[in-house]
């Protein structure tokens, strides 16, 4: 059995997803709404830390002002309440027809504008929120047809929208950071800014780049059949590990959004590994700090007490790889198996103090590749042992 849910474990949970009543595009809901607070109460209940939210999971879409102030009163009522934090807020520029074309890079002007506007009055929910985190998931920015869209002017009008909202963070000197949601597909066929590469390579030719950086999704980097653990490396390499989306899937097909450790479970073990214990060879390097944020969707079979059970499991899973990663760096035979696999060797830089590509060229050390060549990886000897660890 595993440990409760911890505060320091800082977990949180989107509202949209126990929140999710289950409509698919072939179906309707199978449960009923209940109401933020009473998500929030049991969310603490259940040993989470932290409730996420989108602008319109608590604020119905074209709600008056004052209808406006009072949900948002109420939601940071409850959360304060239950003893939760409200550590990342989000936009919903993808549900209203409006948003079908998207809402930075609608081929529209004028829908441009609104979405603009959408934004950075959330961006003051934001802050007002004390979130610290505002997570832009471009959904609908994308295309079904090559030639519907100008991807030049997108970039473009990507640019435009994101510097615009980071210079309003910046003149308004929130405490927040941006952090950008890639996904390669779905709902549009192809979404711009598919993967976290594509993603940091746009944040490198931002004005505010700076306050600009991730939240990477399990899913959506397996939905591009990618490595989320190399993902969540490189951004952490890049200090744009922002916020994280934990959750499962299981190979190439839609947004399944399982309860994290439900897709791959050897992806998740090394995916919290890298969260819990850093880079092997850097016991001081780049670590993630923030949330520990799930963002998955109760499956439609479920009813209330399925919804409870799965947010639960999500913590539960995490606690107990966390648990099983720390075990697994501090086996002797793994940290032998990793000596002898090279994996801490990479961390020695290839160039000694001072040499060049002069001096490396005009000695070649009586290197043998054929050699070099024979010598056992030890790779799959260190994976048996993670399996040994995971399996318990
Ligand atoms: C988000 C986010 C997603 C989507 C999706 C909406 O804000 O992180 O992945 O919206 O959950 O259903
Ligand atoms: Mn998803
Ligand atoms: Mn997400
Ligand atoms: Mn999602």
């Amino acid at each position: 059995t595993v440990r409760p849910p911890r505060p320091d474990d800082k977990f949180s949970f989107g509202l949209w997803t126990v929140g999710w009543i289950g409509v698919d595009p072939f179906g309707t809901a199978t449960r009923s709404p209940l109401t933020p607070r009473e998500y929030t109460e049991k969310l603490a209940e259940l040993g989470a830390w932290g409730i996420t939210f989108h602008d319109d999971d608590v604020v119905p879409f074209g709600a008056d002002d004052a209808t406006r102030e009072k949900a948002l009163r109420d939601v940071k009522d409850a959360a304060d309440g239950a003893g939760l934090v409200i550590e990342m807020v989000t936009t919903n520029t993808f549900t209203h027809p409006v948003f079908k074309d998207g809402g930075l890079t609608a081929n529209d002007r004028s829908v441009r504008r609104f979405g603009l506007r959408k934004i950075l009055r959330n961006v003051d929910v934001a802050a007002e929120m004390g979130a610290t985190t505002f997570v832009m998931w471009g959904g609908r920015e994308g295309s079904e047809y090559d030639g519907s869209k100008d991807v030049y002017a997108a970039h473009e009008r990507y640019k435009e929208g994101l510097d615009t909202i980071a210079g309003y963070i910046k003149e308004k000197g929130y405490d927040l950071r941006i952090g950008l949601e890639p996904k390669p597909n779905e709902p549009r066929g192809d979404i711009f800014l598919p993967t976290v590469g594509h993603a940091l390579a746009l944040i490198s030719e931002l004005e505010h780049g700076d306050i600009v950086g991730l939240n990477p999704e399990t899913g959506h980097e397996q939905m591009a059949n990618l490595n989320y653990t190399h993902t969540l490396g490189q951004a952490l390499w890049h200090g744009k590990l922002f916020h994280i989306d934990l959750n499962g899937q299981r190979g190439l097909k839609y947004d399944q959004d399982l309860v994290f450790g439900h897709g791959d479970l050897m992806s998740a073990f090394f995916t919290v590994d890298l969260l819990e214990n850093g880079f092997p060879g850097y016991p001081d390097g780049p670590r993630y700090e923030g949330p520990r944020h799930f963002d998955y969707k109760p499956s439609r079979t479920e009813g209330m007490e399925g919804v409870w059970a799965s947010a639960a499991a999500n913590m539960a899973t995490y606690i107990a790889l966390a648990e099983k990663a720390k075990a697994f760096r501090a086996d002797p035979r793994v940290q032998e198996a990793m000596t002898a696999a090279g994996v801490l060797e990479l961390a020695q830089p290839t160039l000694a103090e001072g040499e060049t590509a002069a001096s490396i060229l005009a000695d070649d050390e009586g290197f043998d590749p054929d050699v070099a060549a024979q010598r056992n990886g030890g790779f799959v000897a260190l994976q048996q042992l993670a399996v040994e660890h995971l399996i318990g």
